[in-house]
């Protein structure tokens, strides 16, 4: 792949504990899905994901409650170009995913794309992705460019896996590539 400074995004990806963001990281970095025994994150890692001709550096957070604080992630908050809020979509009580998104929200800088993932749409009890909009999201995220898209990082059975994360990252990419245009379009008036 041909890379200049043009086409490699970084991004980051938020939310709570075990919602699947390192399983969504290790799917897109790899292709295939992560092990199950997968553990917490410590701190961050990164993955490097290739979308078409974009180059995405992928920063995944711990989710834990110590890591709860933002002060932990505001770097990577401030220079990231768009964010990724993962929810795991068999929970019911959307407590800390509120408080994640409000404190990741008073960090961000302008209007930068976000992408929302609703995980674990393979579990019998998932919620579906329009329920988790209107339960929430929507009513955080309304001044922002933001699309929700249910996904399956890891599948047991393996049948779903990687469903619909490909789609929602080629979302973010394109999002992110008209908002870097604006951004330098402004600084050249
Ligand atoms: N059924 C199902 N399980 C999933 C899915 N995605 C992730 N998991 C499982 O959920 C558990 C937690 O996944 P992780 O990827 O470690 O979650 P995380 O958000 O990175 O958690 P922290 O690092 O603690 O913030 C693991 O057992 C995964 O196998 C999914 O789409 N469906
Ligand atoms: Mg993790």
């Amino acid at each position: 792949m041909q890379t200049s400074s043009e086409n490699i995004f970084s991004v980051i990806l938020l939310g709570t504990s075990g919602v699947g963001k390192s399983s969504i990281a290790f799917y897109l970095e790899h292709g295939y899905p992560a092990p199950g025994n997968i553990k917490p994150t410590i701190a961050f890692g990164i993955s490097h994901v290739e979308i078409g001709s974009t180059l995405l550096g992928l920063i995944d957070v711990g989710g834990q409650k110590r890591f709860l604080d933002m002060r932990y992630h505001e770097r990577f908050v401030r220079t990231a170009d768009g964010i990724v809020f993962v929810i795991d979509s068999s929970q019911r009580n959307f407590r800390y995913d509120e408080q994640w998104l409000d404190e990741a929200l008073r960090l961000i800088p302008g209007k930068i794309p976000i992408l929302v993932i609703a995980n674990k749409q393979d579990l019998p009890i998932a919620l579906s992705p329009d329920f988790i909009h209107k339960a929430f999201v929507e009513a955080h995220l309304k001044e922002y460019a933001y699309q929700i898209f249910g996904t399956v990082a890891t599948d047991p059975g393996g049948i779903r896996s990687g469903e619909n994360l490909e789609v929602a990252f080629e979302y973010l990419v394109e999002e992110m590539i008209k908002y870097r245009k604006v951004v330098v379009e402004q600084t050249q008036i």
